[in-house]
């Protein structure tokens, strides 16, 4: 095989990996989704793995378990340069040193202190070949949650608005249900179904009442962890969250301030409660944010309301946007997806790099990132 025919080869395992890794956002929290292909010399595929839900085991495990005997003289293809520490499980370097694999190429750097190249570093050291960067911008968007914790100690935020085109979001009356349409919604379950967690405001809960579940069938192994803001533990104890509690984990931003029995009511229930220093008006939300990455949840998605949305704009914390548009229009007297968060001038807004554009039933869902 040539250079550039080995590059192109070397491109299309690379690719299956990312595809086993994808379908494994949201279940591998705190551990990011990583995904292993490896080819036998005779340039077959003889195992696929990918990072298990919770985490473990890792992706290069499960494919070296299938390859069996076969990963002698193989190529294995990781969308992540394989761990080097033991941690809960023994490092992937010692295991595909091991199995006798030959040659490893590595999409993206684990940017965890604890590897950080030693891991392409132990694989050399030990005679393997190992190529690095091949898909590397692919590898970095699908670990984009993971590596936001380690770099900057909070998840990687997706604000989800569904609105008009004007974008109001419910009538005056508060009257919201639907705005866009049923193939659009279930395209909105299933972004919750690649996110480890989902957050509104104490506000929609109480007007909506929504469960917050991922009711597709089959889209998970294991449950979106649910988040509420609720700085005073506003919420109903009847809330449909909290009586589907048996379905997933429920979590409470909450004010370190916020009433004793109040609090220990809700722990009663099964809720995890995060208490946050802040004003009384709201939680401080960057607090918040590295709150949820201390526990371990790297890809979060933020359904509104209107004032969440607002104050995480304001504070510049939200780094995609997943905006569903209806082809309708309310005009003024609507509520807007976000609240006034103090733009006086243009240069004050915050900017945003279109990713993709997509037609579902009569709504477009437009996808965007924060303007480096
Ligand atoms: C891999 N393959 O599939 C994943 C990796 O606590 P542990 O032992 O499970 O290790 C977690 C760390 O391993 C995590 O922080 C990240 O650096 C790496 N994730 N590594 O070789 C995998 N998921
Ligand atoms: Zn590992």
């Amino acid at each position: 095989m040539n250079g550039p025919e080995r590059a192109e080869k070397d491109r299309a395992h690379m690719r299956a990996a990312l595809a086993l890794a994808a379908r494994r956002l949201g279940e591998t929290w705190p551990n990011p989704a990583v995904g292993c292909v490896i080819v036998g010399a005779e340039g077959r595929v003889v195992g696929r793995g990918a990072t298990a839900p919770g985490g473990r085991p890792h992706a290069e495990t499960e494919a070296l378990a299938m390859a069996g005997a076969a990963s002698r003289g193989a190529s294995a293809y990781v969308t992540l340069e394989p761990c080097c520490h033991t941690g809960q499980t023994p490092p992937c370097t010692g295991a595909l040193i091991e199995a006798g694999i030959a040659r490893v190429v590595v999409a993206l750097r684990d940017p965890d202190p604890r590897v950080n190249g030693a891991g392409i570093d132990a694989l050399r050291a030990a005679g393997i070949a190992v190529e690095e960067g091949v898909l590397a911008d692919e590898a970095a968007d699908l670990a984009a949650g993971f590596v936001s914790v380690v770099t900057r100690g909070r998840p990687l935020v997706t604000l989800k608005l569904a609105s008009t085109l004007d974008g109001r979001i419910a009538t005056r009356a508060g009257e919201s249900q639907w705005i866009t349409g049923e193939p659009a919604r279930r395209a909105a379950h299933a972004l919750r179904g690649r996110h480890d967690a989902v957050l509104v405001g104490v506000g929609t809960l109480l007007a909506d009442d929504p469960r917050l579940t991922c009711r597709l069938a089959g889209y998970r192994a294991r449950p979106l962890v649910r988040i509420i803001a609720d700085s005073h533990l506003r919420t109903r104890m009847t809330a449909s969250v909290l009586s589907s509690i048996a379905l997933g984990p429920v979590w409470f931003l909450i004010h370190d301030r916020t009433d004793t029995a109040r609090k220990q009511a809700f722990a009663a229930l099964g809720a995890r409660l995060l208490p946050l220093p802040g004003a009384e008006a709201g939680v401080d939300l960057a607090a918040g944010l590295r709150a949820l990455g201390q526990a371990g949840i790297t890809r979060l998605l933020v359904e509104g309301g209107a004032q969440l949305a607002a104050a995480l704009l304001r504070d510049d914390l939200v780094d995609r946007l997943a905006w569903f548009h209806a082809p309708t229009v309310m005009g003024g007297d609507g509520w807007p997806a976000a609240q006034g968060f103090g733009v006086a001038h243009l240069a004050a807004m915050p900017r945003f790099s279109r990713r993709a554009v997509t037609l579902i039933g009569d709504d477009v869902l437009s996808e965007f990132e924060r303007f480096a």
